[in-house]
């Protein structure tokens, strides 16, 4: 780093103290806090962006947001070069620049980061980021922070995207690095084209008329927040969905306030705005910056919902993926060898009854720790990876090999067998592959997903439901002095530390029927999670119940939720 640069970062920093006292953490997300202490940490990351778009020579994401924290909460994280989440390798450094305690240590540790990572600032190389927000209000002011961060590495620039969806950012970062085109146009253009596709390629016999369709809109919950919005632009140009769209952000509700899919999946309750009216509809809910989605049902004379979470999104998926490779294989045996493997990937959060209703199908399900980084990773190694996590956040992708597949199908079956079944299966397989967020899960597209292969199969969510019955289960958050003292093996479902409180947990689970339960610390807040299950909910509540005082005894002293 030259003295020039040196200078820069020496003048602009003193600008962004950071906050006394408190230790921030990059963590399964990116960092999040409470607004007020977080500009430092914006600025800084808008250094860091920077720098990786120097060292990747590609355009890099930068968003502002806390998903389905509360509103006083922000945060920010990096999208990289193929829209996925910010490298592993390069988190050590995030972490130690947002503690760095004043600007000479900031320059210091970015000195010697970019000389270990051989950042050249020669050729006048810029860097470019992509900004975007979600609807809080704190968002503006820590966005002028990115931006002064970014402009604080000579000859960075930025550009600002406004006010979008964590997926769709992730998406344009994508798009623009593949040479493609990446505005939010060219974006709901996409959707539309392979939506569109979909929909004309439903079997004859479940094509609905009209007024059928009238009577079976989707009603979305946008958590107050930016996706409502998004999904009321897309409905516009899209004829052939229906949709009503409440708790968007222009409404008087607060962000994650008693809705969105956080809510809706951990309480199992309705959000506001939906009623005893609802019974019987089909319900779907998205979360604070739109990267989770879950559909629920509205019992009649009950505020509770019947939760239609990730895993059985992702149970929908896969059968229609299954059943579009089943008929297309078939057809290729005879010349080509070549079989697609499909692959599942959940995190010990999946229900049971999910991943046995997966693997009774024959499909390969892999677990991962939480985080979508693991998941997305793992989903990488299939040639259709299909991975959610249970609270709604997931996607499918499609490896080089398999779009060449589908593209020389595609193109064979047009010369030889227009129209067949065959060639049917393969140009669904393409909607899906450019309908689905190939960056991160994506609410929107998932919900035009999930309606098309409702559609295609001519389900109801009822229908849909009642593919497996889910088995009781209870979430609770432990506070402890040190979250860091529980570390965790085999994705995430043993604990191995602190000693004896794997044999504990295990002492009380064997009491259960279909009991399962483990433990692991939250990346994103500052609590142990535990996680239970059992044939009945009183057994679930009671097995978790039990564990998190085991999470007391041997932490220390704290409150359970
Ligand atoms: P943590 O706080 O690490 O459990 C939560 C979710 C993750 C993921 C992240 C990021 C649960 C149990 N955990 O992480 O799945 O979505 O937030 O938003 O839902
Ligand atoms: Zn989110």
């Amino acid at each position: 780093m030259n003295e020039e640069q040196r200078s820069v970062l020496l003048k602009s920093s003193p600008n962004f103290p950071p906050p006394k006292g408190v230790r921030l953490s990059y963590g399964t997300a990116g960092f999040r806090e409470d607004a007020t202490i977080l500009k430092s940490t914006v600025y800084r990351i808008g250094i860091l962006a920077a720098l990786r778009s120097i060292k990747t020579q590609s355009v890099i994401g930068l968003m502002i947001t806390a998903s389905h924290n509360r509103v006083s909460d922000n945060g920010v994280k990096i999208a990289d070069p193929n829209g996925g989440m910010l490298s592993q390798f390069w988190e050590p450094f995030a972490d130690s620049i947002a503690n760095a305690s004043d600007p000479h240590q900031l320059v210091l540790l970015i000195d010697d980061f970019v000389r270990k990572e051989e950042i050249s600032f020669n050729g006048n190389r810029a860097a470019e980021v992509l900004l975007g927000r979600d609807t809080r209000p704190s968002g503006e002011s820590l966005l002028d922070a990115a931006k002064e961060g970014i402009s604080s590495i000579i000859g960075a620039v930025s550009h600002d995207m406004g006010i979008v969806t964590t997926p769709q950012l992730h998406w344009m970062v994508r798009a623009r690095n593949m040479g493609l085109k990446s505005t939010e146009h060219d974006y709901f253009q996409q959707l539309l084209q392979s939506y569109r596709c979909l929909l004309d390629l439903i079997p004859d016999g479940n094509k609905t008329n009209k007024t059928d369709r009238l009577n079976d809109k989707v009603l979305v919950d946008g958590a107050n927040g930016v996706g409502g919005d998004k999904l009321e632009i897309f409905s516009e140009i899209c004829d052939g969905l229906l949709v009503e769209v409440r708790n968007s952000s222009k409404g008087e509700g607060i962000l994650n306030e008693l809705v969105g899919a956080d809510f809706v999946q951990k309480e199992k309750v309705l959000p506001v705005g939906f009623g005893p009216n609802d019974a019987g509809k089909r319900c779907a809910s998205f979360d604070g910056d739109a990267d989770r989605l879950v559909y629920f049902l509205v019992q009649p004379g009950s505020s509770r919902i019947e939760l239609v979470d990730g895993d059985k999104i992702l149970s929908l998926f896969a059968l229609f993926i299954k059943d579009q490779l089943s008929v297309i294989k078939d057809e290729g045996k005879a010349h080509n060898s070549y079989q697609a493997r499909l692959g599942i990937v959940q995190t010990a959060y999946a229900n049971g009854a999910s991943t046995s209703f997966l693997k009774n199908l024959g499909l390969d399900v892999a677990l991962t720790p939480t985080g979508v980084k693991f998941l997305h990773e793992k989903a990488l190694e299939y040639d259709i990876g299909i991975y959610f996590e249970a609270n709604g956040h997931g996607t499918i992708l499609f490896s080089e090999t398999v779009l060449t597949w589908l593209e020389d199908k595609n193109r064979e079956y047009s010369s030889i067998s227009k129209d067949s079944e065959e060639q049917k299966a393969v140009s669904r397989l393409l909607a899906v592959s450019k309908l689905i967020n190939q960056a991160v899960g994506d609410a929107l597209s998932g919900l035009l997903l999930v309606e098309a292969v409702l559609r295609h199969t001519g389900w109801s969510i009822q229908k849909w439901n009642e593919l497996y019955t889910d088995l009781p289960s209870r979430q609770l958050k432990v506070k402890v002095v040190d979250r860091t003292s529980v570390v965790t093996a085999n994705a995430e479902t043993v604990a191995v530390q602190p000693a004896g409180i794997q044999d504990a947990i295990d002492a009380q689970t064997v009491k259960y029927r279909h009991g399962r339960c483990f433990i692991r610390p939250s990346g994103t807040e500052d609590v142990i999670r535990v996680y239970a299950e059992a044939a009945t909910q009183e057994e679930a509540d009671s097995l978790a119940n039990s564990v998190a005082k085991i999470v007391d005894q041997f932490l220390g002293s704290g409150s359970c939720h």
